[in-house]
């Protein structure tokens, strides 16, 4: 290794893992049904078990609840639904008593159409804050100023009477894009930055910040590069590199923050970019490539079975690409936004427990800091609910409004809800059997999944081989063993049907990890190139492994259904 890369791989939050809360739904101390602050800071010593270094916090905002907290009304005040400053000072001191650390969520392509500075703008043509969001006039002939697509349906304009203009929306109608050519826009965004700073906040996790700048021609897309929906002319758009920048040099350089961006439909080369240290943005990158999988052809409301080999590509070329080039990957499987992992690629019901540690060691070995989503570390499915009026999620029920308008049934719009809805991922965590799963007392938000009296934290901590304490196997793993951050990655499986195996070769070691991703009985041979290469002679040490059936790293490997192992080869 060269200098500049071993002190890369010395930065802590390359050896961390993340654990990503949605207060929402993760506990509820007052009995109202919604999650709070004071719920999580309840729950500490539970992450700490698990191993984890640092929390990321959804937005608990003032917030109307449109986009359940992405649609800030003001970004200085927590919204009492989730309790008060003091709870959050509370929080923030309770994390760092043990050591751990806090990211929250910064939400600034877009503000509420209730946050103060939407309600000037819109008052008058004439208004001081009128600059701070994106207006134009009807196209030539009336109607929206060009094609552009909301990303949650429908155009992305909304019309207003008073001043006869437009305003930009990509998201819902009530969370209006930020002009991020406006000075004045890039400076409250730091201030408000800083404010958290000061709190004691140590990093931010940045809301699709690679939307903020638009192309100002403002044209319409001609649809040559699907989804046509006029993406291409606001992702990493012209002065996204120079906004982010800014950035680090004000608040996340001088406040040594850890950052994560959340990149929409990005590129490899723009990630390497924004995450590499020499370029001074962020500390990681999110992106979605590997979760687009089962879309067909980019259509996120058309079901198809997922492309394994897809999924393997795009790891291996992130992987690679990503460590040639000196970026940092945010490793994730699950999120807010997506359907539960263990539902979507594996088997959540006879393999339910196998399935869950297959994901995590296939996740947790390669290179990049792992994020666990709530609820992932005990092996929560999809909630599979029979009835429209079980959703909650603003996406979910605009695009079921919009798919029957089109003309698919309702049964069919129900079904694809059921594989998609960003609801699947946001059902209440399961704390123990008992009502409500311990979530709350009262009659919770969103409905508990069925399978909670088998699928609880309590019952997790007391099994000594559940999924819980694989996790926290793994996250421990990686602490202690410098290959899981240094080693250079090397797919194995090429092309295998069923099996997704790669090695992370390190200094006189290599991990190997090998998963089954399949309900059959195989077996797979490694071929002889990356037998020799990994040491045939060496000594192996079994790591992990979710199945008792192969202790051994041998060239033939027997994997039974959803089988995953994870060795460490000593080549000395
Ligand atoms: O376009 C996507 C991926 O290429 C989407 O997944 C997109 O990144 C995602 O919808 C953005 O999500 C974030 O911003 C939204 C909010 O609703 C989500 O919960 C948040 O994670 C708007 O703020």
């Amino acid at each position: 290794m060269n200098q500049v890369s071993q002190a890369r791989t010395a930065e802590w939050w390359r050896r961390s893992t993340v654990y990503q809360v949605y207060p929402k739904s993760f506990r509820d101390t007052t009995g109202n049904g919604t999650g709070d602050i004071r719920g999580l800071t309840e729950k500490l010593d539970y992450l700490q078990e698990l191993g984890i270094d640092i929390v990321w916090l959804q937005p608990v905002y003032v917030s109307p609840g449109h986009d359940n907290g992405y649609d800030v009304a003001d970004y200085e005040r927590i919204n009492p639904e989730f309790g008060t400053m003091e709870d959050f000072d509370e929080l923030v001191a309770e994390l760092h008593r043990r050591g751990m650390k806090l990211m929250t969520d910064i939400v600034v392509n877009h503000t509420s159409t209730e946050h103060e500075w939407f309600k000037q703008a819109i008052s008058s043509r004439d208004n001081l804050y009128r600059d701070y969001y994106i207006w134009k006039d009807p196209a030539p002939g009336g109607g929206v100023p060009n094609n552009w697509q909301s990303k949650f349906g429908g155009p992305a304009w909304q019309y207003d009477e008073a001043s006869g203009q437009y305003y930009l929306t990509l998201f819902d109608k009530t969370q209006a894009d930020l002009n991020w050519e406006n000075e004045q826009v890039r400076r409250e965004v730091n201030e408000m930055m800083l404010f958290w700073a000061h709190k004691g906040v140590d990093g931010f996790r940045m809301d699709v910040i690679n939307l903020i700048s638009k192309d100002q021609r403002f044209p319409d897309d001609d649809g040559s590069v699907p989804p046509g929906d006029g993406r291409k002319y606001y992702t990493d758009g012209p002065r996204v590199h120079e906004y982010i920048r800014a950035m680090y040099d004000e608040v996340f350089g001088p406040y040594e923050l850890v950052t994560v961006g959340e990149m929409s439909s990005t590129t490899l080369e723009q990630c390497i970019r924004y995450s590499s240290p020499e370029q001074r943005e962020f500390s990681m990158t999110f992106n979605f490539h590997h979760l687009k999988v089962d879309y067909p052809n980019g259509r996120k409301w058309e079901l198809m079975p997922y492309d394994f080999e897809a999924l393997k590509r795009l790891f291996s070329e992130w992987q690679t690409g990503m460590q040639e080039g000196g970026g940092w990957n945010a490793l994730f499987f699950n999120n807010h936004d997506q359907p539960r992992a263990l539902s979507r690629f594996t088997d959540d019901t006879v393999y339910r427990k196998e399935s869950a540690k297959l994901l995590a060691t296939t996740l947790h070995g390669l290179q990049g800091t792992p994020y666990v989503y709530q609820g992932e570390e005990i092996g929560m499915p999809n909630p599979r609910w029979k009835s429209i009026e079980e959703f909650r999620d603003i996406e979910s029920l605009n695009m079921y409004r919009i798919l029957c308008e089109q003309g698919t049934s309702p049964e069919q719009a129900l079904a694809i809800l059921q594989e998609r809805s960003r609801d699947n991922a946001r059902t209440p965590m399961q704390w123990e059997n008992s009502p409500n799963a311990g979530f709350t007392t009262g009659t919770p938000w969103l409905k508990v999944d069925e399978r909670y009296p088998d699928i609880n934290v309590q019952r997790e901590l007391e099994r000594p081989d559940s999924i819980f304490h694989h996790y926290r196997r793994l996250i421990a793993l990686r602490k202690a063993h410098a290959v899981f951050t240094d080693g250079i990655y090397r797919r194995l499986d090429e092309a295998h049907p069923e099996v997704f195996a790669y090695a992370r070769m390190g200094d006189g070691e290599a991990l190997v990890v090998v998963s089954n991703f399949s309900s059959k009985e195989i077996t797979f041979r490694l071929p002889d190139d990356h037998w020799t290469d990994l040491g045939a002679e060496g000594k192996d040490t079994l790591l992990l492994g979710n199945t008792a059936e192969q202790a051994a790293f041998t060239q033939e490997l027997r994997l039974s259904p959803y089988a995953s192992y994870m060795w460490l080869i000593s080549q000395n």
